[in-house]
């Protein structure tokens, strides 16, 4: 497994923000490090959030994308900075951002008007413009919030890479939060076309390779002590379960949220090695809520094993 993901590392094309990611993924950590020095120690969520891209061609024309939205990340974002805790919030490029999930699709033109030579929030906008703005700027000013983007695959398991091994440092006080969509199958770089290809031969067949799983190497080499939470989607029910206790022993999480595509804004089940909790939205604003809570639960007994 080590050396599939060892090749993929290899062969990905380069991140091209890469010098600016691990910059600022470190001011980011030296804010966290010189707070813990004087006994203020913050607890950091890492967020994945929406979907990758697979690239068909080197000079990309065409995809293969998923549905995510990114909604989920989003909201449990701001549960998590509610929560006191700082977050990264690693996500798909113009996905759902936190505090902005009351605005509509196009918020600059919609909640927006000119007014005597200046520009206001529409009155019907206004509170939701609000939260927009403050909810962020507050974050953002206490420096709590990190925001790092991808669009494909190979920008987000290289991004991940950098940040998983960042957080060896920072221990149990570490939650990975694996909400994003991420592809499991992809076109290795070195087998790609370069150019667009050609639809004048009428149907083609393309061979998709699968996508190394990296949560083992996250529990093992980059932050081998932080408390793990995947996701498990499926669209089949009856599987669903099965397929989330699986993930969580195969790969070491603490936790694997197991959600059904129709009913993922409702309802969710947090599964882990002693229980398996259902968790509704009922009339909490959104399910991330009584799941956030969950989670930072369960952070805190994980914190509290390792002080017995
Ligand atoms: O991004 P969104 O709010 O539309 O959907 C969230 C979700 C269903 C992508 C997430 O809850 C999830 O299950 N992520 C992991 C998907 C998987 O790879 O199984």
């Amino acid at each position: 497994m080590e050396q599939e993901a060892q090749s993929f590392f290899d062969s990905a094309p380069p991140l091209r923000c890469r010098d600016d990611v691990v910059a600022s993924v470190n001011r980011f950590l030296d804010i966290w490090k010189a707070a813990s020095a004087i006994g203020q120690t913050r607890r950091i969520a890492i967020v994945t959030s929406g979907g990758t891209t697979v690239p068909l061609e080197r000079r990309c024309v065409r995809v293969i994308d998923n549905f995510s939205s990114g909604s989920r990340g989003a909201a449990s974002t701001e549960y998590f900075l509610a929560s006191d805790y700082a977050v990264i919030f690693l996500h798909r490029r113009g996905s759902m951002q936190p505090f902005c999930r009351s605005l509509p699709d196009n918020p600059i033109q919609e909640c927006l008007e000119p007014v005597d030579g200046s520009i206001r929030a529409r009155e019907k906008w206004f509170d939701a413009v609000t939260r927009a703005v403050t909810g962020h700027h507050s974050a953002v000013l206490q420096k709590k919030l990190l925001k790092l983007e991808f669009t494909t695959l190979f920008e987000y398991l290289q991004i991940l890479e950098i940040v998983g091994a960042a957080m060896k440092p920072v221990g149990r006080h570490a939650m990975f939060y694996f909400a994003a969509a991420v592809s499991d199958f992809y076109v290795p770089w070195n087998s790609m076309m370069e150019h667009k290809i050609q639809s004048d031969d009428g149907s083609m067949t393309m061979q998709l390779a699968p996508v190394p799983k990296m949560l083992g190497l996250l529990r093992k080499h980059w932050a081998p002590e932080a408390f793990c939470v995947s996701f498990k989607l499926e669209t089949d029910v009856d599987i669903l379960l099965k397929k989330a206790r699986s993930s969580l022993c195969k790969y070491g999480m603490h936790a694997v949220v197991a959600n059904e595509l129709e009913t993922r804004k409702n309802k969710v089940v947090v599964v882990t090695r002693k229980v398996e909790m259902v968790l509704e939205k009922g009339d909490c604003p959104d399910i991330e809520l009584p799941l956030v809570n969950c989670l930072v639960a369960r952070q805190t007994m994980y914190l509290q094993q390792q002080q017995a």
